[in-house]
């Protein structure tokens, strides 16, 4: 395969050249894509140096597959010419996510879906794919109603100036705000911008895309987005209400059996997932699962996923995998 990497020099870019390597994705020809500005900067790619090119010279070049995370506007302008150019777009930005023409897809859900007429799939934002991961399994067993979530959101998914801020007011030292506010001993409640309706977009993001993604538009979903001076992963507290009933035990088995799924569920070993544990790995971690005392048929847990892996780098390429198993691309 030869694969590009749009925004191979930023934060997700360059998770997801590591998990490329990591999974030994089967490459031929990797093309480090980024800024004009990034041009001819060497990326070093499992023990060999690459030569950054810009967008304009990467479509040229035809890859089978080009991973973009390089924004929304980049990515409305370019995955276009890419995929007339024949290639399969894998996009991590928000531009396409809602367009009712393209595929939102987390593989363990909805891979399925995929043809090889799709060439602009879209990978889903951070703190969903974490969330739908875990309620996809409950939904098929007793289908749900609604979900209330709050999340507690590391400051990776804003990029590298906010990881700068945050090291710039440990240290003392004025610099350029990636926030209107401090985050150090910090919570900030607003992830992304506001929309009309008084919510930020990350919110609606979980709204929208979880209905989309488990292609039921009857389930009521109302999130708060907090972003909070952590660096290893989103955290999730999700209350979810069935339409049926369920059984505590029942639900862990579920969960323990799904893929991508660790379930870290036990109160008399402290045990629960956390950022700091969740960093650098692939799977979502769940725990704190306990029966909503003050409703029926309702659940509450606690969701912590490495938002550069699962949430955007390793579920792009595992879409890339599916593709490629599937003789898709
Ligand atoms: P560059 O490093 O040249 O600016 P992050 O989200 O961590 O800030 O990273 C954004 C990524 O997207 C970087 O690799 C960045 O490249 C790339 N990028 C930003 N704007 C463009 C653009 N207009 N064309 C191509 N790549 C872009
Ligand atoms: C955050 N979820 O943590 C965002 C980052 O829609 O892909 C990714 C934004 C997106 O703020």
């Amino acid at each position: 395969m030869r694969v590009a990497v749009v925004g191979a020099t930023g934060m997700v870019g360059e998770v997801m050249l590591q998990v490329l390597a990591e999974r030994n994705f089967p490459i031929t020809e990797l093309i480090p894509v980024a800024s004009e500005r990034s041009i001819g900067k060497e990326i070093n790619f499992k023990n060999t140096s690459y030569k950054v090119v810009g967008l304009a010279q990467a479509v040229s070049l035809r890859p089978d597959i080009a991973l973009f995370s390089a924004g929304g506007t980049t990515s409305l302008e370019w995955a276009p010419k890419f995929a007339e150019a024949g290639t399969t777009v894998i996009d991590n930005s928000s531009a396409w996510r809602m367009d009712p023409t393209k595929k939102l897809i987390v593989p363990e859900i909805n891979a399925s879906l995929l043809t090889s007429d799709d060439k602009i799939i879209a990978n889903p934002n951070c703190s969903t794919i974490q969330m739908v991961l875990t309620l996809a399994p409950l939904h098929a067993q007793y289908t749900i109603k609604r979900v209330i979530v709050s999340t507690y959101q590391s400051i990776t998914g804003t990029g590298v100036k906010a990881v700068e801020q945050l090291e710039n007011e440990y240290a003392n030292i004025k610099g350029e705000m990636a926030y209107h506010y401090p985050i150090h001993r910090n919570a900030i409640p607003q992830c992304d911008v506001f929309e009309d309706n008084g919510y930020t977009k990350e919110e609606m993001k979980l709204v929208r895309e979880t209905q989309k993604i488990l292609n039921d538009r009857n389930i009521a979903v109302t999130a708060t987005a907090i972003r909070i001076p952590v660096v290893g992963g989103h955290s999730e507290s999700v209350n979810i209400e069935f339409t049926s009933d369920f059984k505590l035990d029942e639900v862990r088995s579920i969960l323990h059996n799904s893929p991508g799924i660790t379930l870290q569920d036990n109160p008399d070993t402290l045990t629960y997932p956390m950022p700091i544990y969740a960093q650098g790995k692939d799977d979502v971690f769940v725990g704190r699962l306990r029966r909503d005392e003050s409703q029926p048929n309702s659940l509450n847990m606690w969701i912590v996923a490495d938002n550069l892996r699962k949430g955007a780098a390793t579920n792009a390429v595992q879409i890339a995998e599916y593709l490629l198993n599937q003789s898709l691309v």
